[in-house]
């Protein structure tokens, strides 16, 4: 069955539980702290011996963790890459240890696909043709221009990069449509509200604001709000997640459209580990199911949302 892709399990939890080294971006959003969750309850669940660590943001921190996985033997390895590129030593490592690696949220540049075993995650470009999509269809009446500012996720990271890559695709079908600023608030609302600060300062005329997460997009609302403007009416705004406070947002109307990102990737994770660490095959790309919110849809979900 190829290679004995699992590392000998010695490191606790007796020889029969599966030991998985994960290695989390950091904390910066409430779209974060429910993929933290969904990852730990469902590694309790499934059985499975999880260690865990916060790389704060920092790719070295990151092949850190990955490293002293590798050291402790364990029989799999998750991450969700906080940038695109500068993975291929570190996998290369994994891949000599024989310890599988499952990609999971962010995806990697590598050329080498044989690097990870799966990527789970969800299509950013496609969020960001939606977000697109949306823009075109509220505005197909109108001639005049319309000023778009983009709030970017962190630089070099496959949701930065491809929601970008979507919503521009889409939206430069109409000339009418202009990106006048575009800039990284990191995925953070404090990042999101001063670059927004500074947006409204050397931008008279904003009709759209497209923040790449609802964080970024909370954070731009205080902002415009300190400007004196009406959010979701003078400026209208598109995120994508779909959390908790930007789904409150959008039904207190602050927010126009949210695209969903679901964080729920726990359960198809330790799926796919068991698999993985069994030599069984597996998909090398799972796409997550999500959709789409407009302010009245998110008055009715609200209730039964879990995160
Ligand atoms: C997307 C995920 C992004 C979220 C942000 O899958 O990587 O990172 O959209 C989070 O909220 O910070």
């Amino acid at each position: 069955d190829g290679d004995s892709s699992a590392g000998n399990g010695s490191s606790g939890g007796g020889d029969d539980k599966i030991v998985m080294g994960f290695s989390q971006v950091g904390a910066e959003s409430g779209w974060r702290t429910a993929n933290t969750k969904s990852v730990q309850e469902s590694a309790k669940e499934a059985g499975i011996d999880l260690k865990f660590s916060d790389a704060q943001q920092k790719q070295e921190n990151q092949i850190k963790a990955i490293r002293s996985y590798i050291q402790q033997k364990v029989d799999v390895i998750a991450f969700s890459p906080v940038v695109e590129s500068g993975w291929d030593t570190v996998l290369k490592e994994a891949q000599n240890a024989k310890i599988p690696v499952i990609l999971t949220d962010r995806a990697v540049d590598s050329k080498d696909t044989s690097l990870y075993k799966t990527f789970l995650g969800s299509d950013f470009v496609e969020e960001g043709k939606k977000a697109g999509q949306w823009l075109v269809d509220e505005y197909k009446d109108s001639k005049d221009t319309v000023n778009i500012v983009e709030l970017q996720g962190t630089t070099g990271s496959a949701p930065a990069n491809d929601r970008k890559a979507g919503f521009s695709e889409i939206i430069s079908a109409d000339p009418k449509f202009k990106v006048i600023a575009s800039q990284s608030g990191d995925f953070t609302r404090a990042k999101g509200k001063e670059v927004m600060e500074a947006f409204l300062k050397s931008n008279p005329k904003i009709d759209v604001l497209y923040a790449h997460n609802d964080d970024m997009g909370l954070g731009a609302i205080e902002a415009i709000e300190g400007a004196g403007k009406v959010p979701g009416k003078d400026i209208k705004i598109i995120t994508v997640d779909a959390v908790h406070d930007g789904m409150q947002a959008l039904a207190d109307g602050k927010i126009n459209y949210i695209v969903e990102c679901s964080p729920l990737l726990g359960p198809q994770l330790m799926d796919l580990a068991k698999k993985v660490v069994k030599g069984e095959q597996v998909p090398p790309r799972v796409v997550t199911e999500e959709t789409t919110f407009t302010q009245e849809q998110a008055k009715e979900a609200l209730p039964n949302r879990k995160y």
